[in-house]
């Protein structure tokens, strides 16, 4: 007997939109059938979806729920809580491993003890590597790639930052991680930013006093991200591994990855909502107002613009962003993911902690400082209903009139958000979409009703953070329910949020799957086969 089925909805897939009638049968947590007329028991809940969008439980890829370098974050309870609110059953966020630390076992240890017991959603983790050790290339990746009954980690993805003073890796490790993953199917991620040319300008921004907020984006051009995307494309070329970009922003840096992807390499890239609707001049900072009762001149100590600084940064211009969307459609991008790296504002180790109060000659002056804010931005709980904002149902077409912006169809939406990355990073076996065998995660989106709206407000979200880059932004729809396992976990008109911490297991992966390209291309230059003599 069926604990419970879904009826009267239309099924969205990666690939289309099945007919209307078809009903979700769902039994111990798995969806049991597809099909017409299921049969109901009398223990049977029915849920009639009334016309609305069904879509798979979104898998945000990337997302930074307590990690050791950010005091002020969301913690495991607070930012799964958020991501249920927001239509996600599945979370894949980072454990991080100490400059100090010659192995990746601890870390990992660490980072489990948080999430276990205190999770609302299913979760993962991608592994941060900060020190190449001969220890983690050659015992801990494959031990902790494997998933069986010796080694229960299935950990098939880490993250390599190229910036950042604490994180970057130089080209060497880089390219010794490529050829360790490529071997193992593990994906590996890359934040691409030009760390020594960001140096030079924020110092030499800092030298003529330009450390205001705004000076952010100004210190991190698109060329430091396009040619470090480059670079990276480069390292994947020569040891013929998947990689995916992470948080691209830089339309010049998406060249390099269109033209990989052209030529069948296995270049994968994400983005996130923030840099899909907003632009450097929410960086701008308003003077406030109680540094004019000081004897100072008060003007460089606005801090607001702070709640926008993230890297990559905002980019300047709308047409940078619409680019961005066209780049969705035409399917450069694999991955939406959120970034969710969130920093309380009004707190002295959050994005305050950019505020700098100098004394001189008895004059005190409070200056923000760019450099030393936190970076990243909250947006666990918006990701899904900022890009499903911008969708079209197939068979009605995208909005027909020039003016129109672009949107994505329907089942892009859900490849973009659930599919692709359940599949990329080895949840296809559990993860990404609605059929028999699979858990479960279920969204429902009701019509969007003429009269309703819904306007993004900090008050509203779950996360423990103080306020929400999207202030005041009206989306079209927000999820109704959404099913983990087939419980439900979250009610938007009726109780919220129906789960509990705990509800969320932790999810031990299989090998990456490469979404676009191939493995084993020739690269650039070389003879055919040449890499034997010596990969
Ligand atoms: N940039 C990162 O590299 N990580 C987290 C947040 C951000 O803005
Ligand atoms: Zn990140």
């Amino acid at each position: 007997m069926l604990d419970l089925i879904i009826r009267n909805g239309r099924i969205v897939t990666a690939a289309e939109i099945l007919p209307a009638g078809l009903e979700i049968g769902i039994k111990n947590g798995k969806i049991a059938a597809i099909g017409i007329a299921l049969d109901a028991g009398p223990d049977t809940e029915i849920v009639d979806a009334e016309g609305a969008y069904i879509t798979p439980g979104g898998v945000d890829s990337h997302a930074h729920i307590e990690q050791d370098n950010s005091p002020t974050g969301d913690t495991w309870e607070t930012g799964s809580r958020s991501a249920i609110a927001g239509g996600n059953t599945t979370v894949l966020a980072f454990a991080s491993q100490r400059r100090d630390e010659t192995s990746l076992l601890p870390c990992v240890e660490r980072y489990h003890a948080k999430a276990t017991g205190n999770a609302y959603c299913d979760y993962g983790f991608h592994v941060i590597m900060t020190n190449v050790t001969e220890q983690v290339l050659e015992q801990d990746l494959p031990l902790l790639a494997a998933a069986s009954s010796a080694s229960p980690h299935g950990i098939t993805s880490v993250k390599l930052y190229m910036t950042y003073v604490p994180l970057r890796l130089g080209d060497g490790d880089l390219f010794s991680i490529m050829m360790a993953a490529r071997q193992l199917g593990v994906t590996t991620m890359v934040h691409a930013e030009n760390h020594d040319m960001v140096d030079q300008i924020a110092q030499r921004l800092a030298a003529r006093g330009n450390t205001q907020t705004h000076f952010h984006a100004v210190a991190r051009p698109q060329i430091a991200e396009a040619e470090a995307t480059y670079r990276a494309i480069s390292l994947a070329e020569v040891t013929d591994a998947p990689i995916l970009l992470v948080h691209m922003s830089a339309p010049v840096g998406l060249e390099h990855v269109r033209a990989a992807q052209a030529r069948l390499l296995p270049i994968h890239a994400e983005t996130c909502p923030h840099y899909l609707y907003l632009t450097s001049d929410k960086l701008h900072s308003t003077p406030s107002s109680h540094a004019h009762s000081h004897e100072d001149d008060g003007s460089d100590d606005g801090i607001d613009g702070a709640k926008h600084i993230c890297a990559p940064p905002l980019r300047h211009n709308m047409r940078d962003v619409e680019q961005l969307w066209e780049e969705l459609a035409n399917g450069t991008y694999t991955v939406v993911s959120s970034d969710h790296a969130p920093a309380l504002y009004d707190h002295p180790d959050g994005k305050k902690r950019g505020l700098v109060t100098t004394t001189e000659e008895g004059r005190t002056k409070t200056k923000a400082d760019f450099r030393i804010v936190p970076n990243g931005l909250p947006g666990i709980e918006t990701r899904l209903p900022l890009l499903f904002h911008r969708t079209y149902d197939p068979e009605a077409g995208p909005p027909s009139d020039e003016a129109a912006p672009v949107h994505i169809s329907l089942p892009r939406f859900v490849a973009l958000t659930s599919t692709n990355p359940a599949q990329l990073y080895g949840l296809a076996h559990c993860k990404g979409s609605l059929q028999p065998g699979l858990d479960a995660d279920i969204v429902i989106w009701y019509p969007d009703a003429p009269d309703r709206d819904f306007v993004i407000t900090n008050a509203a979200l779950h996360h423990r953070i103080d306020y929400t880059p999207f202030e005041g932004m009206r989306v079209r729809n927000w999820p109704r329910y959404v099913f983990l396992r087939g419980k439900r976990v979250w009610d938007r008109d009726n109780g919220g949020v129906l789960g509990a911490p705990g509800d969320g297991q932790y999810l031990p992966r299989t090998r990456s799957r490469i979404l676009t390209g191939q493995a084993g291309r020739t690269a650039t230059g070389m003879h055919y086969g040449e890499r034997a003599v010596w990969m």
